[in-house]
């Protein structure tokens, strides 16, 4: 089955280009920029790395941003993640990047963008890999600082496909959000945001997700299962579910897969995808092969998750045929 998965054509539509940032290119980085970090070796990165819930996850990871300070810095993170990407027969990818991550410390949105933009660019050229960029909000942030955030984006409108919500969820309900969402749809934007696995309030957040701001896509999602009238509107509506089995073992204590199981035996537009690579040790092979181990998926079954991914994407109508 592993050699199934490495040859199947992939799709990655869950992945958070802060989080693909490897305790190699960290050192890297922070050298080029003279920063000193408080650790000796990558070993010594990767046993700092012990997070069981959110919250611990999420300090780590903004903690490990600050090496990226130039517009190369955003090229190499994200060339690095798209060799990797390539390097696993994903042909297709949607990035998340979290501006506010940079610019509340001072960095540039427009160094930010560049860096990346380049690099999905030179990607495509030297690699074939395409790919789109999502700008995300940080939820734990006031709803203020996002519609800035927004009102920054539009000079970019052309590079950005679509804005997600991530960071804490907890107390950050979809609804705060909700102008900054309307605006979002009438610049053009799509909309997704996360709804992570077995928070406070999980059920409400989708159902304020799909009925309130009318996504198009949700990010996680698996909570929907309890409530039966929300699965039955994500289904009528064909929104994606974008799930990450890995990252719920860090996050919760379990990958999930049986919700999974159940998401794809109900015709819901299930995917597998990776989050946050670099710190949860799994890319979307990674993933698809922790998966099939769990519910011994079929060759099927794996085609249908890679499917559905591609089927959801946010690309034109003829660009996404020509992968289906
Ligand atoms: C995230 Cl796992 C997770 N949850 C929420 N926000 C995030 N940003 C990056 N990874
Ligand atoms: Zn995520």
């Amino acid at each position: 089955m592993t050699d199934f998965i490495a040859g199947l054509p992939k799709c990655e539509l869950h992945l958070h280009i802060e989080g693909t940032l490897e305790p190699e290119l960290k050192f890297a980085l922070a050298e080029r920029n003279g920063i000193e970090l408080p650790y000796s070796s990558v070993e010594d990165i990767r046993a700092a790395y012990s997070f069981d819930d959110l919250p611990s996850f999420l300090k780590i990871y903004y903690e490990g941003m600050e090496v990226l300070r130039t517009e190369p810095d955003f090229y190499d993170l994200a060339m690095a993640y798209l060799r990797r990407a390539a390097s696993q027969n994903v042909r297709y990818a949607e990035i998340f990047f979290d501006p506010q991550a940079h610019t509340s410390r001072g960095v540039p949105f427009d160094l930010v963008i560049r860096g990346l933009r380049r690099a999905l660019l030179d990607a495509e050229r030297q690699l074939g890999i395409r790919a789109q960029l999502i700008m995300c909000f940080l939820r734990d942030f006031q709803a203020e600082y996002a519609m800035a955030t927004l009102l920054e984006s539009l000079p970019y409108r052309e590079w950005i496909v679509g804005v997600g919500l991530d960071s804490d969820e907890k107390g950050n309900p979809p609804v705060k959000f909700r102008a900054v969402y309307e605006r979002a749809r009438q610049e053009g934007y799509l909309l997704t945001m996360h709804c992570d696995v077995d928070q406070e309030n999980s059920v409400e957040h989708i159902r304020q997700a799909v009925e309130e701001i009318g996504v198009d896509r949700i990010d996680h999602g698996v909570n929907a299962l309890e409530d039966q009238a929300l699965v039955e509107t994500i289904r009528e509506r064909g929104l994606g579910l974008t799930v990450c089995p890995i990252s719920n073992g860090y996050v919760t204590d379990s990958t999930k897969a049986d919700a999974i199981r159940r998401m794809l035996d109900l015709g819901l537009r299930v995917t597998v995808n990776s989050d946050d690579p670099a710190y949860f040790a799994g890319y979307v092979q990674e993933n698809l092969a922790v998966l099939a181990e769990e519910l011994s998926l079929t060759e099927e079954d794996l085609v249908q998750l890679e499917r559905n991914a591609f089927e959801i994407t946010w690309l034109p109508r003829h660009l996404k045929d020509a992968y289906l």
